[in-house]
């Protein structure tokens, strides 16, 4: 019964709502004039979810003719009453005809009944690493005294990455040509802690089960957590900095494991090399807007065996064979997967592009990210342009998520909470944390602001919580036992002292002040990613945005606009020819759990799409004459089909800004106006905006309405 959900419940429940005596449909409540819609309701309720429906792009509808009427009334679910609701009535008169009524099941289920976390009263479990101990955060200390005395302490391990100096990790590609004796190690390396115990805490298994299932803490001790999702921030201002000491600890798990296979190697000129090559080990990326490459898996990625060199049996090095750890994830046994959910719980690989016997069809990962590529470019480079770090950070997320959905295509990556279980997610996220980098580099004065905060497992938050830059990240510390914060990783030169930097960001410049920096950062900025530049003057950005507050259909659900053309049959290839950008919720791993009430929105560039079809250079009334008329919208629910009709808070609006470039390699454009919105494209279109608060001051489930995070400047700091 899932396909947006209450699309179908919503009938029943209206049923009985007004056997309640409720007035179900409120006066202006108008029949749906769109017969497509109205047969495939009716479907729906007899068939429930199996029936395949096609549906012809919608080209007009003329819902809401009491668009006039005032005041307009809505009903706030939780308290089961009419409120009212002020100022702006379209979406509104629409919303009255869809009631969410199944959204009460939500009302118990988010934050506010969630039990309050207490910090561990119990020291946190692991071993005790060289020089570092503790007692608890509030009486830590590292003088020799009192780690003899609190030997007997369960201690932790603190994540602080590889241990010796700075060195840059590469994009995958160019790590395999151009230091095979590192890549090789990384390999063996990465074999190695996938085969090591799931009680290990820095084994594959454990480390990838800290950003969702299995819900277990890590390296925590007894607490209230929240066991229906994983430490993994989403979603909000601590998305990028929460990522970068869970890469971290993987890094070190990599680079603490090569070493202790370089060291089997004889005789000792060939430990020497290994070792060596063990202390380079670094996490590569994968670049999926590079001008070269594109958005291709990298093909290492999709290889199932590798030829590697080991240690044999007496050390001596000898080639094999073995099962490519960066292709897939084997668990260890069926009781490593007994504790997830169905059908997780039976899958013993991480698989992309699964087919119906859970055969992996990486090449059409492949492909679905091709098919997006000029556009991630652009908003990649967009990203850039962000004036506050909550912008940059939720558009590189959107770029983020819709790539989880493209490489998963169903399978490990497509899910919140099993994702990091494929190998190719580490090498995703170290790419975006090579942009968060890059912006740090280019944006020194931004940095994380107050936003409203997104629960995790060791977070589970209040409402009116906020989350700022001082916000625990649980489950990492530092070496001093204190958990980080996103402003212990303020400015970027704080990666260094975690002994890696990018190729944008290099090692090397650890010695040159910040302006050098940022000239050497924009430069690579410009070059990799400004392809589209017209330079120098002033160009417009064409822009969708996307958006939906995230509670409203359990399990996960992707907007998807294509221009141009379209996939034949988007259900069946929503990454198709034609695909231009989409939302992708990320589904938390199973089709019945809600998330949070919560704004997500993403920007999509038309740019190239506009070029692609000869609009690039043409006049405002051409450009959106075309796009009123070309761009179409697919949502699918949990695998199944859903309309705009059918939600309560999904929008889309067309957007231009103009842009200023001065054509300088190591300058960026920068805006010089504000958004301008398009409503004579949208307008009348479901889903489509005809006033700018629909976009700019969203409703979100329970009728309230709420600035995006992301925009909720309000508090913005420009250090
Ligand atoms: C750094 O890590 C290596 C490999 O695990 C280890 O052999 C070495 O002792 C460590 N060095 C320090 C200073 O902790
Ligand atoms: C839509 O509105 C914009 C801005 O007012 C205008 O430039 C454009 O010509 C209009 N397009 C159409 C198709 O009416
Ligand atoms: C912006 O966020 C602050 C707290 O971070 C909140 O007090 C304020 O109401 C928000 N403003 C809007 C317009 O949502
Ligand atoms: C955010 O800040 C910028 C610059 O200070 C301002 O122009 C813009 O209106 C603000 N936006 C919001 C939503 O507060
Ligand atoms: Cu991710």
């Amino acid at each position: 019964m899932v396909s947006c959900n209450w699309a179908t419940s919503a009938l029943l429940a209206l049923l009985s709502v007004s056997s309640a005596g409720v007035h179900a449909a409120p006066q202006n409540y108008q029949p749906n004039p769109d017969p497509v819609n109205e047969k495939r309701q009716k479907l729906q309720t007899l068939v429930s979810d199996l029936v395949p429906v096609t549906r012809v792009p919608v080209t007009f509808v003329t819902i809401n003719t009491a668009r006039t009427l005032e005041p307009t009334f809505t009903r706030v679910p939780t308290l089961n009453t009419f409120t009212r609701v002020p100022t702006l009535n379209t979406f509104l008169t629409l919303a009255t005809t869809r009631i969410p009524v199944t959204l009460q099941t939500l009302q118990t289920t988010t934050s506010s009944t969630l039990p309050v976390y207490t910090p561990p009263t119990t020291p946190p479990y692991g071993y005790t690493p060289p020089g570092t101990t503790t007692t608890s955060s509030s009486s830590r200390t590292t003088t020799s005294s009192s780690r003899t005395s609190s030997s007997a302490t369960p201690t932790y391990t603190p994540v602080t990455g590889a241990n010796n100096t700075c060195y840059n990790r590469l994009k995958i590609d160019v790590l395999q040509r151009t230091d095979p004796d590192q890549f090789n190690m990384l390999l063996l390396a990465w074999q190695k802690i996938q085969t090591s115990p799931d009680s290990d805490p820095f084994s594959h298994y454990q480390l990838s089960g800290i950003h969702g299932a299995p819900f277990i803490p890590w390296q925590m001790g007894p607490g209230s957590y929240d066991y229906s999702q994983g430490y993994c921030t989403h979603g909000s201002a601590l998305f990028t900095t929460w990522h970068r000491p869970y890469l971290l600890a993987l890094e070190q798990s990599l680079f603490h494991a090569a070493h202790a296979i370089a060291n089997q190697f004889a005789p000792a000129a060939v430990r020497t090399q290994y070792l060596n090559a063990a202390g380079r080990v670094r996490l590569p990326y994968w670049d999926w807007s590079d001008p070269v490459t594109q958005s291709y898996l990298p093909p290492i990625t999709m290889q199932q065996t590798v030829t590697v060199t080991r240690p044999d049996g007496s050390g001596n090095p000898v080639s094999a064979s073995i099962s490519n750890p960066i292709f897939a994830y084997n668990f260890l046994s069926s009781s490593s997967i007994s504790v997830f959910g169905a059908p997780w719980n039976s899958r013993l690989s991480t698989r992309r592009y699964p087919d119906g016997s859970w055969n992996d069809r990486s090449n059409l990962a492949s492909s679905a990210m091709q098919s997006g590529f000029s556009t991630r470019v652009t908003n990649t480079y967009n990203a850039f342009l962000s004036t506050t770090y909550n912008v940059f950070s939720n558009r590189v997320e959107g770029v983020h998520d819709s790539i989880h959905g493209a490489v998963g295509g169903g399978g490990h990556m497509s899910y919140v909470a099993y994702s990091a279980f494929d190998p190719i997610f580490w090498l995703h996220h170290c790419n975006v944390d090579r942009l968060m980098a890059m912006f740090q580099a280019t944006s020194p004065g931004l940095f994380v602001t107050p936003a409203s905060a997104v629960g995790t497992f060791a977070r589970p938050v209040p409402p009116n919580t906020i989350d700022d830059a001082s916000t625990d990240l649980f489950p990492f510390r530092r070496a001093d036992g204190s958990w980080y914060k996103s402003s212990h990783l303020n400015p970027v030169s704080t990666i260094w002292g975690m002994r890696y930097g990018y190729p944008e960001v290099p090692c090397s410049y650890q010695t040159r002040t910040p302006a050098e920096l940022d000239t050497f950062t924009t430069n690579q900025v410009n070059t990799l990613y400004g392809n589209g530049r017209t330079i120098p003057g002033t160009s417009r950005e064409w822009n969708v945005r996307l958006l939906i507050d995230q509670a409203e259909i359990p399990g996960g659900y992707d907007i998807y606009v294509y221009g141009g053309t379209r996939p034949q049959d988007p259900y069946a290839d929503p990454y198709g020819k034609g695909y231009v950008g989409s939302l992708s919720s990320m589904s938390m791993g199973s089709v019945d759990q809600y998330k949070q009430s919560r704004i997500r929105f993403v920007d999509i560039s038309l740019n190239s799409y506009l070029k692609e079809y000869g609009y690039g250079q043409a006049d405002p009334y051409k450009i959106t004459e075309y796009i009123r008329r070309d761009l179409t919208y697919t949502i699918i629910a949990n695998g199944k089909p859903c309309y705009f009709q059918d939600l309560y808070t999904a929008r889309y609006a067309v957007y231009s800004r103009d842009v200023y470039d001065s054509g300088k390699s190591d300058v960026l454009p920068y805006y010089t106006s504000d958004p301008y919105y398009h409503t004579n494209v949208t307008e009348g279109y479901p889903g489509g905006i005809k006033y700018l608060d629909e976009i700019l001051y969203p409703v979100k489930v329970d009728g309230t309405r709420e600035v995006p995070w992301a925009e909720n400047n309000s508090t913005r700091i420009q250090t």
